[in-house]
């Protein structure tokens, strides 16, 4: 196969001059390009031009990773080297994420699990049924918004509700100021199928997102016409448990990539401040118009956010949910060093204050 070949190859899997700018001139030329399809506690699977196969991690790759944020994750594009006449793949570094999908690790340390790299648009699922909650939407789209991905709202099983329900939630999702693309459809029934089939482009990165048990992986059978994944209708999973286990990336028929992820639980946040002035760009212009630079909006004279929402321009509930995001974000962008001198300024007071009790005494 000669190299132009090679390169339609990896262009239908995702690969363009984007990442074919940033390759390591070094480990370009002694190692070949795939894409990490699955992640699974430590162990890969890639995918290259002749299909998937189990790859590991260069021992020193994974000694140097700084933190578990630079290890490859799904959509990641990888520089492996073949052994045992191709059957084996080792893993030694990988290229810059163009977009990534992250969120805070549980815990207290200020780090990040990745979900997955490079992914064009990421559907963010939910169900007009029980699981519709503006609140979480919120932080998805604050999550794809920080990682420079296209959001676009899919609502599943229009088949439970009533057309006039659901249209009243796709009421409630544009009053809150959401005007990210909205897709309604049923995995059941077929309706709005073909228009998510549309939405779908050869050669394009999707990612689908959204709380357990809102038909993510039936949304992906459906697309490959066949029960090739395991959801909760099939694997016998109870309520509450989560049928996919693992992040996948899959080669759709028509050329479209997709990964598919077990629900999310707790969205633990994000770290993006900016971010979520983007996402809440309105909240940010208003506040420009208030009396005080400095403004809280908690009661001060001439604040222009509480007057939008007295007046019926700002959705309160939307405001809630944009100083709690807020407040998480500070926190958790309130890096190492910062909460460490936020304690030893701490301590320095107490100490102060204990001298100052001694000398009165
Ligand atoms: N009525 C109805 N049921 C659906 C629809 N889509 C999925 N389901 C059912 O919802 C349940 C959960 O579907 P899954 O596809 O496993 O959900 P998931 O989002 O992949 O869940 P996790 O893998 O746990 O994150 C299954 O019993 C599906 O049959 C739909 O459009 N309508
Ligand atoms: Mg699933
Ligand atoms: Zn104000």
């Amino acid at each position: 196969m000669n190299e132009q070949e090679t390169r339609i190859r990896l262009n239908e899997l995702g690969f363009d001059n984007w990442f074919a700018a940033r390759l390591d001139g070094t480990l370009a030329g002694t190692h070949s390009l795939a894409r990490v399809s699955a992640v699974d506690r430590g162990a890969y699977l890639i995918v290259n031009e002749a299909g998937e196969l189990t790859a590991e991690l260069a021992g020193k790759f994974r000694f140097n990773a700084g933190s578990p944020a630079d290890l490859p994750c799904v959509g990641d594009w990888a520089y492996v080297q073949y052994h045992n006449g191709g059957t084996l793949a080792v893993i030694h570094g990988v290229l810059p994420r163009r977009t990534f999908l992250r969120r805070k690790s549980a815990g207290r340390d200020v780090d990040f699990q990745m979900i997955a790299a490079n992914i064009d648009t990421a559907f963010i699922v939910q169900s007009c049924h029980y699981d519709f909650n503006l609140h979480r939407l919120d932080r998805y789209l604050v999550m794809a918004n920080e990682g420079h991905i296209e959001p676009v709202l899919i609502l599943t099983k229009t088949d439970l509700v009533t057309p006039e329900e659901l249209e009243k939630t796709v009421a409630a999702i544009r009053r809150a100021g959401v005007t990210a693309g909205i897709l309604a459809l049923s995995n059941a029934t077929g309706a709005g199928m073909d228009e998510f089939r549309r939405l779908l482009a050869p050669g394009r990165t999707y990612c689908l997102l959204g709380s357990s048990g809102v038909g993510k992986t039936t949304l992906v059978n459906r697309l490959l016409g066949r029960e090739a994944l395991a959801t909760r209708a099939t694997s016998h999973t109870g309520e509450g448990r989560h049928a996919t286990s693992r992040r996948q990336l899959l080669v759709l028929e028509q050329g479209a990539l997709l990964v598919d992820t077990p629900g999310m639980r707790e969205l633990g946040i994000l770290g993006a401040g900016a971010a979520l002035d983007d996402s809440f760009a309105e909240i940010l212009d208003l506040s420009r118009d208030c009396r005080f630079a400095d403004c809280s909006h908690s009661g001060e004279p001439g604040c222009a956010v509480r007057a939008a929402i007295e007046g019926g321009g700002l959705d309160a509930d939307r405001y809630a949910s944009y100083v709690k995001l807020k407040k998480e974000s500070e926190h958790h962008e309130m890096s190492f060093v910062e909460k460490r001198k936020k304690d030893r300024d701490f301590g320095k007071f107490i100490k102060t204050a204990k001298k100052q009790l001694k000398g009165r005494k």
